[in-house]
């Protein structure tokens, strides 16, 4: 038995980890749960309930997408996803840990907050799935998933328009990290993979992509996942929310 990835088809931590086993050139395969009816299953494998989890072809079984990237790097030292031992090291390994833990969430209030108003694009977000939901259980899951989802996910309008006015940090934190080489590097590292995987998944939302698009950041997120399934047409987010975006200018390079 290869490898197996556990994972809800368009995660971003799930895509974090499907691109380090590419690029470790490790043979596996992807079982993909229906969107919001991981919990169960993933607690019955991992005692963990969110993907990603993976069971290496020996039966160990690891969940969360840092320990699975950690564990990974020392199965399959090459190529490096991590810097040697140094400072280089840490400050990648504390980009990495603020992808998982700052950014992630963040992607997934904006995304549902935006999936709530515009629940017609759920569907976008399976086009590639490889067990796709039949088109009527799509219109008529709709509404329970953005439901189960927002719950999960602790989603309310203040919460997203207060992600929203903190985009423009935190955009500027990488775009940091961009210009002293801890994010970047010709070598894809975890810390690109976590952090452009969140950044991927914002820039569905057209509301928010044209401003990404314009900075290194949501270039480099561009860079490493060219292709990514949803689109939420423009005019879903409210344009005042958006406001502190637009108005950001990206810091001086
Ligand atoms: N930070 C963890 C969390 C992953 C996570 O929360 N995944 C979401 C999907 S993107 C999930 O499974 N949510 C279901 C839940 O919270 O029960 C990681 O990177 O593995």
């Amino acid at each position: 038995m290869p490898t197996t990835l556990f994972v809800v088809h368009g995660s971003h931590p799930c895509a974090t980890v499907e691109r380090a086993l590419e690029l470790k050139g490790v043979e596996h395969r992807v079982v993909e749960w229906p969107p919001s009816a991981h919990p169960l299953p993933q607690l019955a494998l991992f005692r963990r309930r969110t993907v990603p989890g993976v069971v290496f072809a020996d039966g160990e079984r690891v969940a969360g997408s840092r320990a699975i990237l950690r564990r990974l790097e020392e199965r399959v030292p090459e190529p490096a996803l991590y810097p040697a031992p140094g400072p280089a090291r840490e400050a990648a390994l504390e980009a990495e840990r603020w992808g998982d833990e700052v950014l992630q969430p963040i992607v997934r209030r904006v995304l549902w907050g935006a999936l709530d108003r515009r629940p017609s694009a759920i569907p976008s977000y399976q086009e590639h799935a490889r067990k796709p939901v039949p088109p009527l259980a799509r219109i008529l899951l709709g509404p329970l998933v953005v439901g189960i989802e927002q719950r999960l996910n602790h989603v309310t309008d203040a919460g997203v328009r207060a992600d929203l006015a903190d985009l423009p940090l935190a955009l500027d934190a990488v775009d940091a990290w961009l210009r002293d080489g801890t994010l970047g590097g010709e070598a894809v590292g975890a810390a690109d993979l976590q952090i452009a995987s969140g950044l991927r998944l914002l820039m569905t939302l057209e509301d928010l992509a044209p401003a990404l698009r314009e900075r290194p950041a949501g270039r480099l997120a561009l860079r490493i996942f060219p292709d990514w399934d949803g689109r939420v047409p423009a005019g879903a987010l409210p344009e005042a929310w958006l406001a502190p975006l637009r108005a950001a200018v990206p810091a001086v390079r």
